[in-house]
């Protein structure tokens, strides 16, 4: 039989079954020495003496260990205009972190009463130019818009505190505001207490909290391939004059021309040769310390 994991507490996981309904769980002996299935996770359990036990979890999408999720669909990034001011820097780090990780980025510019309208529309258009989506949302508008996003997709949310997470989800369903702050304290207790990520049902999708922006794991990203799971770099991969091209300083070079002739952003890409730089120099800072800050 199958169902998703929604929620996972030490050794008791919680499955939502196909027919809808949410039951405990706990592994089978043979797993426990192999990789954990996580949050997301589709899984085979069998009914032994009345207690589910999973056997096995399905192929996966894609899998994040910071957040401990598989199978997202879509990350939310959340960035207001202003408290905490907009960083392009930030922005740009997740979006590239995210796509590593085959995962689709959507930027949702928040607090849009507290910036002119020319300054929303230099976002969007720095953003959409490059092939992303951007949403904007302000203290009066519904963010009807979110509802939309958010149906039947695992989406996950994250974006620095104060940026109006909650205020957004309260707009939709106020319990999805509670559920998903009650989280984001529990998870902030201490750097070194287990995470526990669980997942909120809402419009046939899943919604998981995520308590702050260092907590994209950069373990999985490797220099040889991220440029080519970046939408904005995607229509210029192949055309450099090595196919081995790192898109840093080597001679007739597809990205760069296209950052010279501004259809990829200038401070776009000084983002991908800083997390380039970074990936290089990994050794000097040690493997373990790859959470970007
Ligand atoms: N002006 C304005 N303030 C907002 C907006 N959204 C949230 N806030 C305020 O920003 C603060 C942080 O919001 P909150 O939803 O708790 O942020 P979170 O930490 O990301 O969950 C609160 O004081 C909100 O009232 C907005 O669209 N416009
Ligand atoms: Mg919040
Ligand atoms: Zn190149």
């Amino acid at each position: 039989m199958q169902g998703l994991i929604v929620k996972i507490i030490s050794k008791e996981y919680t499955l939502k079954t196909k027919d809808g309904k949410i039951i405990s769980a706990s592994l089978a002996g043979k797993m426990r020495k192999y990789d954990h299935p996580v949050c997301g996770d589709i899984v085979e359990y069998e009914m032994i003496s009345d207690r589910a036990i999973i056997q096995r979890y399905h192929k996966r999408k894609n899998y994040l260990i910071r957040p401990n999720l598989a199978n997202i669909d879509q990350v939310l990034i959340v960035m207001s205009t202003r408290d905490p001011e907009f960083s392009y820097e930030l922005c740009n780090r997740l979006i590239i972190l995210v796509e590593f990780n085959d995962i689709k980025p959507l930027i949702c510019v928040s607090k849009s009463d507290l910036a002119d309208e020319n300054e929303i529309d230099e976002i969007k258009e720095y953003y959409e130019h490059m092939g992303y989506e951007v949403f904007d949302t302000g203290l009066f508008d519904s963010a009807s818009f979110l509802k939309d996003i958010l149906k039947d997709k695992l989406t996950v949310l994250c974006g620095q505190s104060g940026v109006g997470k909650s205020t957004l989800l309260n707009k939709i369903d106020p319990t999805l505001a509670l559920k998903t702050q009650a989280i984001s304290k529990a998870l902030n207790r201490g750097k070194h207490t287990t995470r526990h990520v669980e997942l909120y049902g809402y419009h046939g999708g899943y919604l998981a909290d995520t308590p702050g922006f260092s907590s994209i794991d950069l373990t999985s990203v490797d220099k040889d391939t991220l440029a080519s799971h970046i939408t904005a770099f995607k229509p210029y991969i192949g055309n450099c004059r090595f196919l081995d091209c790192y898109h840093i300083n080597e001679p007739d070079c597809a990205i760069k021309e296209a950052v010279k002739r501004g259809v990829i952003k200038e401070s776009f890409y000084a983002t991908y040769l800083s997390l380039m730089d970074f990936l290089k120099n990994e050794n000097l800072y040690g493997d373990r310390h790859r959470t970007l800050k």
